[in-house]
């Protein structure tokens, strides 16, 4: 008990300071005693190579030499993990986050109406201690037309008025200008006092924070993210785009975290942003408070409506589904409705108890739908029960563990442990093929055999380029196949299809669609309603059979967590020019060429991997991306008609737009799709060509470099044996 009593008082305290950094594991030790003495060879080389004789093969090293410094400072080439945390609003996303980082205040969160209005992206300050943002406004131009929007949306008193624009143009002027702005005219609005500070953010465009106490950051950042219905004005995030803040906590060392507001907002700029935010995800953090009961449909629903975004045009490899609010149980009531009477009842600490049988109950239910749905073939699934509240206070009944923060801290722990052992290893590698190169040229053997090594791999690179084309030619092929199944489903289905969005079987008791296709055409399409609760996208729903035909072969062409056998990142490993790792006997000069081959592969396949994931995406995206092209400009005409009778004709309009372009864009976005996976194949192909051609070209300098550097291998060598432990 003492212990947690300590820990969290640490916690606690964590807030405004930066004195707060864990202890080290002992596999964190290990990485860094690696990392050092690995650095301590490549000094050494570095002391010992700069007394030589100028020559280009000198020149090269020196600077590979360099690239490691940098690559060990600055971390840039490496992509951070983005964990994206989504739940519908007042789920405790923000308080979770606050909780995980031990900074109470940080992001703000709040019950009566106050809550986060803007994607917060949240990573550490790596270079020292202060706490800093970068706001990004949008532009005075943009604001001037979109306040013009706003007030004409208010003014509609129509009846092609919609409640949901209504509702967002007096949030928007009323978290700006105050209670009842928005009964202003633009005149009234542009003279109020508040105007000028208004004015002066928008000239700004970006406004970047720093502060070293971590109170006072939270506080001033939260007029740039914050929406509080009940103390509206000078709250500034209706012009807000993006916030990017930095706090100095280890535990965001390699991961960033994006805080989402309330998903199924209609504000067409958020949406976006949370969508293509989700597309760089790969982990994602689904919270739900556990008092809304383990039937509830909603954070599945909002998997669902996610789940494309993640995947096929994502590479998100995994789930937390966090229950939150744990602590918020009232324990006669949860006996009386879910204790089994056979069960015995404890006689003490009741509600301790009660609150453990439902997080266990919580995460049996999730684990069974999970097990039970598509999902589990796609990504993997850990799930938490946490309370933040009893996290930070410790008169509430609950033991610090049982908060499950600290597990999740430990998953953070974890995820940033192992990207530090593969920095590790590649750092390692690196130096070692730097050696290699160095051993490989120094060769006695005499230029005859040299080229004829040069020859050898010069053939290898042709043969295992041809080979790689066959392999893209018979992925084509799957593709092709399965992309004509979706045509021709496409073209048989698509009118029934868009019929469940443009002419829906209504909920019972809702009216007004016509105001909702009226906002759907004049979003290119696309329409969430806060009103109903419902999702509507029409060039989703056109290329939905599309996507249903290929989601199989995709999957396997382009899985995010797992080996499929037929993979496009496996076709990558599997590439290499050197012919056997054991055909040559160790110490030749045979052995130092393949050591140093092996190692421009690395680098080269790393970054293609990453590549393929980037396109992926992209090819993905652009089925629905063609047809939506093909739609804009009949969304465009049929937004235009109101007035008595403008919903069929809005109908009409969309359904003549499909039948006539039924049979060219679905046949269009296949021939997209296969173009874009030829022009991976060739940029795949073109990257290990030169990057390999220039490898070999290296090892046929007959510039020497005269260093023994024998037993530096060795040593890089057993190193590397460390960290495979
Ligand atoms: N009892 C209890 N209340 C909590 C807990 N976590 C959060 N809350 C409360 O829930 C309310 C909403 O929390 P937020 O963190 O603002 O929720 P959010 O999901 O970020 O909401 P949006 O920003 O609107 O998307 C606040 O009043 C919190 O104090 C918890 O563990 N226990
Ligand atoms: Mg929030």
């Amino acid at each position: 008990m003492t212990s947690h009593g300590t820990k969290r008082k640490r916690s606690n305290e964590a807030s405004g300071s930066s004195a707060k950094r864990p202890d080290k594991s002992s596999q964190e030790l290990t990485t860094d005693l690696i990392m050092k003495q690995t650095k301590d060879v490549i000094k050494k080389i570095k002391q010992n190579i700069a007394v030589q004789d100028s020559t280009d093969l000198k020149a090269y090293i020196i600077d590979q030499i360099s690239n490691m410094d940098m690559m060990n400072k600055s971390n840039t080439n490496r992509k951070k993990v983005t964990i994206g945390i989504f739940g519908r609003s007042g789920e405790g996303k923000s308080s979770l986050l606050n909780a995980v980082l031990g900074e109470r205040y940080l992001l703000p969160s709040g019950s009566s109406g106050a809550c986060t209005a803007i994607t917060t992206q949240v990573e550490g300050n790596l270079s020292d201690s202060n706490y800093t943002a970068d706001i990004e406004f949008i532009s005075k131009e943009e604001w001037d037309s979109q306040l013009k929007d706003l007030l004409l949306d208010l003014s509609d008193k129509t009846e092609d008025k919609n409640d949901d624009m209504t509702k967002i143009a007096i949030e928007k002027i009323t978290a700006l200008y105050g209670a009842n702005a928005f009964k202003k005219t633009l005149e009234e609005l542009k003279k109020d006092a508040k105007s000028a500070k208004i004015d002066e953010l928008l000239q700004k465009e970006k406004m970047p924070i720093s502060h070293s106490n971590g109170s006072n950051f939270a506080k001033e950042i939260s007029k740039f993210i914050q929406h509080s219905r009940s103390n509206p004005g000078n709250w500034y995030w209706p012009i807000v785009k993006s916030v990017a803040i930095k706090i100095p906590n280890p535990l965001l060392e390699h991961i960033v975290f994006v805080d989402i507001p309330g998903t199924g907002d209609c504000n067409k700029t958020r949406d976006s942003l949370w969508k293509s935010k989700l597309g760089e995800c790969s982990v994602v953090w689904i919270v739900s408070a556990i008092n809304r009961g383990t039937t509830d449909e909603d954070p599945w629903e909002i998997l669902k409506h996610c789940v494309y975004y993640m995947t096929q045009a994502g590479e998100c490899k995994s789930i937390n589904f966090i229950f939150t609010k744990t602590d918020d149980i009232d324990p006669e009531e949860y006996i009386r409705n879910e204790w089994p009477s056979e069960e015995e009842k404890p006689d003490k600490d009741l509600k301790t108890a009660c609150i453990r049988k439902r997080n266990i109950c919580s995460k049996e239910a999730v684990r069974e739908s999970f097990e039970n749905s598509k999902l589990k073939k796609k990504m993997t699934l850990n799930i938490f029960t946490v309370s933040t509240r009893a996290f930070f206070d410790k008169t509430l009944c609950l033991e610090h563990s049982d908060t499950e923060i600290p597990k999740l801290q430990d998953f953070l722990k974890n995820l940033n442990n192992s990207i530090n052992k593969d920095l590790a290893r590649d750092y390692v590698n690196e130096a070692k093929g730097i050696l290699s190169l160095i051993k490989s040229v120094q060769s006695e053997t005499g230029n005859v055999v040299q080229t004829g090594v040069h020859n050898k791999l010069e053939q290898n690179l042709c043969k295992a380029l041809e080979k790689l084309g066959w392999q893209f030619d018979m992925l084509c092929c799957v593709l092709e196949k399965c992309l004509s199944d979706g045509v021709e489903e496409s073209e048989r289905l698509c009118l029934t299809s868009a019929c469940s969005i443009i002419s829906p079987n209504l909920p019972h008791g809702k009216g007004g669609f016509h105001k909702i296709l009226k906002a759907l055409c004049k979003n290119d399409g696309y329409h969430w309603s806060n009103a109903w609760g419902i999702d509507l996208d029409l060039n989703m729903a056109l290329s939905q059979h599309m996507h249903k035909n290929i989601e199989e072969e995709f999957d396997s062409i382009f899985p995010v967590h797992c080996k499929t056998g037929k993979s496009v990142q496996e076709q990558i490993e599997k590439f290499s020019i050197i012919q056997s790792d054991t055909e040559h006997p160790r110490a030749s000069m045979f052995y130092h060429i393949d050591n140093f081959i092996k190692r421009e592969e690395i680098k080269l396949k790393r970054k293609l991997k990453r590549d393929v994931i980037e396109r992926k995406k992209e090819i993905s995206l652009s089925i629905t991306n063609m047809i939506k092209d093909a739609m804009v400009p009949y969304y465009a005409k049929a937004a235009h008609f109101h007035g008595t009778g403008s919903m069929k004709k809005m109908q009409n309009t969309l359904t003549e737009a499909i039948q006539n372009l039924e049979h060219d864009m679905f046949k269009q976005a296949k021939a997209e799709v296969l173009r874009k996976f030829r022009d991976l194949e060739q940029h795949i192909k073109d990257a290990l060509e030169s990057g390999l051609q220039r490898a070999i070209l290296l090892l046929s300098e007959t510039d020497k470099i005269k260093l023994d550097v024998l037993e530096d291998i060795k040593e890089l060598e057993n190193i590397l044996q460390q960290l495979c432990d």
